[in-house]
Parts: C-alpha cells; structure tokens; sequence
C-alpha cells in the first residue's frame, strides 16, 4: 500500500507552513505502507495540477492533503469541499479569484472518502486534541481537497482522500496575541495516527457523535 501525502508552501507572510514541516517528519512507512511526500505550493490550480501528476506517477492507495489553519487549537479532519474559490488574500502568484466555481464540470461538494471519524478518534485517544471540521474555507486548501476529490470521481476511483488542517507551531506565534499553537512534533504523531487509522479501517465503520450544533 502507498499514502501520498501533501504539505503546502508558506503563503500569507509567514517564514514556514507547519503543514510541510509536519510531512516532511513522517516516517517512510506507516503500518507496513510507503509513505510519500509531496510538497505543493499555495497557488490556485498549479497545486491541483501538482497533485494530479504526482497520483499519476505514484499511484497512491490514499492521499492526504496537510494544510495551516491558523487559529484553529486543534488538528481537523475535513468532511468535505465545495466547489468554489472566494481568496481573502492572494495565493503565493498573485492569484486573488472571487466567487469561482473550481471545476465546471464537477459537482457542488464532495465528501471525504476515509473514515473520518476513526481519524478524529484515534488522535484524540493518544491524548491530542482533534476534531471533524466541516468546512475547509475557501483558499487553496479547500481548493486542493476538492481538486483532490475531483480527480478520485473522475479519473482515479480506487483511490481514497482527504485533507487534514493543523494549527500554527509555537514559533509562529510568538508575535500574535492570543493565537493558539501546537508543538511541531504532536502535529507530526496526529498526522502518522490519522493514517494509520484510514489504513485499517476502509469505511467510516464506527458512529460517534463528532458533529457540531452550530
Ligand atoms: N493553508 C491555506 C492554504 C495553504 C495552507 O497551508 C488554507 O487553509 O487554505
């Protein structure tokens, strides 16, 4: 078995993404699969086309896309991706698109197709803080999960994705008021759990209340 996973480049004025930083950590395997790592950069459409290729030439079983989600204290697991781009800021090329359909051939959204919950689950039984989130935003990481999933319904249907987003590093943090971080190395541990758990359960097997009320 081969788990392709994607961290992002820095994009909105910081020094590093932790996303990449926490990939780039994983060991080669996880529960006897090859783990391989891509890095992909915060600019709409070339990371999609990034990704496409390096599923092309690896053929992952799973891929899981890593991103920064600063402000957010805990490691999420996204359910799903909508098929619009809505940039509050441009990507690392200048890109700035507002209210841009994805694909225009794809559906609205699409669901994760690992089991989430067993995802959230066995990261929170090693003591880290994660939940399900439902929504990606609408930058490039929504962007690239929808890319992601797109491409499973289109051309790779025996593959099986989605996109985790992890809180700032300590050192990001040092100068923002308030903002929540994770130690580099529990980012790294929840990321090899998530995999882990998407290797041994192949459906969402397991029903425990994650959702939200509001
Ligand atoms: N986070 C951004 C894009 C790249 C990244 O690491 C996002 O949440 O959209």
């Amino acid at each position: 078995m081969k788990v392709l996973v994607t961290g992002f480049t820095p994009f909105g004025g910081e020094a590093i993404n932790p996303s990449f930083e926490a990939v780039k950590a994983l060991p080669d395997k996880i529960s006897e699969a090859e783990i391989i790592i891509l890095e992909v950069p915060t600019v709409f459409h070339e990371s999609i086309e990034i990704l496409d290729r390096a599923i092309e030439m690896n053929k992952p079983d799973i891929v899981i896309c890593v991103g920064q989600a600063g402000g957010r204290f805990d490691i999420t697991v996204e359910r799903v991706a909508i098929n619009i781009d809505d940039a509050r800021i441009a990507d690392n090329k200048g890109n700035q698109p507002i209210d841009e359909p994805i694909f225009s051939d794809g559906q609205p959204a699409y669901f994760a197709n690992v089991p989430i919950k067993a995802m959230v689950k066995k990261i929170r039984e090693a003591g880290i803080p994660a939940s399900i989130s439902n929504t990606a935003g609408t930058f490039v990481c929504n962007h690239i999960m929808y890319g992601l999933m797109y491409l499973i319904d289109k051309k790779y249907s025996n593959v099986r994705g989605t996109f985790i987003h992890v809180p700032y590093i300590p050192e990001q943090v040092v100068d923002k008021y308030n903002a929540p971080s994770m130690e580099l190395s529990l980012i790294t541990k929840a990321l090899k759990l998530a995999i882990q758990a998407a290797i041994e359960n192949n459906t969402d097997a397991i029903k425990v209340p994650l959702g939200t009320l509001c």
